[in-house]
């Protein structure tokens, strides 16, 4: 009788455990975003998918080992156009006091100055990418990076990119 209980015991342990590890191992992960916010007409969240569909360019940048690197993704400046920030013939005055706040999700933060990202005032064009050799950007740099060209450091092109906030500068 007291193996039987046993038995049954071991069961239900065994049951146990194997159901929470079904359970956490089918928790969905949130999906990843791009929040675009501050500044701006409309709040953007773009989700990884939706970001794929968006048209694409490539862009090259140095990594820390001067290597000469290429991605593809979306230029920085039509994802700001989505949300409505002043840019072409607004980003004048007191808007040249915007900026724009990046910010990844190992907390890292950047950022730039709307007429940096205009082609109103720039011929480069900085991207946001989440491709590489048409694959997928690896964990710890995707799902979006930036990939700022022609900077002698690049330490700007921010891993793991979670949000554009727009702020004024201005007092
Ligand atoms: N999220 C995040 N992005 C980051 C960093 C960081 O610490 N966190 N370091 C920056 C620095 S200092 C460098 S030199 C580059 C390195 O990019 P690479 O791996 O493509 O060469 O990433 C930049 N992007
Ligand atoms: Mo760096």
């Amino acid at each position: 009788m007291k193996k039987h209980f046993l038995l049954l015991g071991f069961l239900i342990a065994s049951f146990t455990a194997g159901f929470t590890t079904s359970l956490s191992a089918q928790t969905p992960s949130k999906e990843a975003v791009l929040k675009v916010e501050g500044e701006v007409l409309k709040t953007l969240s773009i989700s990884i998918s939706d970001f794929a569909k968006m048209p694409h360019v490539e862009a090259n940048m140095k990594d820390r080992d001067g290597k000469i690197q290429q991605y593809s993704g979306v230029p920085v400046i039509e994802i700001l156009k989505q949300a409505g920030v002043t840019l072409g013939k607004d980003l004048k005055g007191e808007n040249l006091t915007k900026y724009m706040l990046v910010r990844a999700s190992d907390g890292y933060e950047v950022l730039f100055s709307l007429a940096e990202l205009d082609p109103v005032f720039t011929n480069r064009v900085i991207i946001l990418a989440d491709k590489k050799d048409g694959k997928p950007l690896e964990n710890g740099i995707g799902p979006f990076r930036l990939v700022v060209p022609d900077e002698n450091r690049p330490a700007r092109s921010v891993h793991e990119v979670s949000h554009f906030i727009i702020r004024f500068a201005k007092e």
